[in-house]
């Protein structure tokens, strides 16, 4: 079956599981033989926007060149898999319009685990160093998370598998005619 070019936007806090699902995915669906590729933090924030860090502004100029890095990707026929934040809607919908405007499908994903869980889990020790004052304007602690109001899809990660969480997307991506 064809396939199209696309981005995939995950959104959720910090430690919510988005590159984790993100990876398994990528796995996936290079397994069948469509070619994706996945974007986070570690691999945008420390080359392209280097210069950036986690002011309302420096957020908002991190999502739009990403989506910007996405949409070309999408365009070259891959399956993009964007793993950010990303808490602010406006600049999530900058990321979408940016792909609707070229005739591109854009899912938005919202990983969907709650603070508590995400800070018991704290795999970076970043909640801790939020709440001890060491990290200023933390998602979720000392700055806001705004939820997803219309997300294509909402994942629930609490009790389940990154596996089946990966699944959720799959179907999304099948139902829609992406893969
Ligand atoms: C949120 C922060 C912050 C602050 C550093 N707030 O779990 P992580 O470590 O790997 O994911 C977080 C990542 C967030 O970068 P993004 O590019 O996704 O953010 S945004 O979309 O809002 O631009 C976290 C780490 O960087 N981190 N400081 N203050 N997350």
């Amino acid at each position: 079956r064809a396939f199209r070019g696309s981005t995939v936007w995950f959104t959720g806090l910090s430690g919510a599981g988005k590159t984790s699902i993100a990876f398994a995915l990528e796995a996936y669906l290079v397994s069948k033989g469509i070619p994706a590729y996945g974007l986070d933090g570690d691999n945008i924030r420390t080359g392209l926007n280097k210069n950036l860090g986690f002011s309302k502004e420096d957020r908002e100029e991190n999502i739009r060149r990403v989506a910007e890095v996405a949409k070309l990707f999408a365009d070259s026929g891959v399956v993009c898999l964007c793993s950010f934040v990303s808490p602010f809607a406006e600049d999530r919908e900058v990321a979408r319009r940016i792909h609707t405007d070229a005739e591109l499908p854009f899912f938005e994903v919202f990983i969907d685990t709650p603070l508590e869980v995400c800070e018991q889990r704290d795999t970076k020790g970043l909640y801790k160093k939020a709440r001890e004052g060491q990290i200023k304007g933390f998602t979720g602690i000392t700055q806001e998370y705004e939820r997803p109001e219309a997300p294509e899809l909402v994942v629930q990660t609490v009790g389940r598998s990154v596996e089946a969480s990966t699944m959720d997307v799959v179907s999304l991506l099948e139902n829609e005619g992406i893969i």
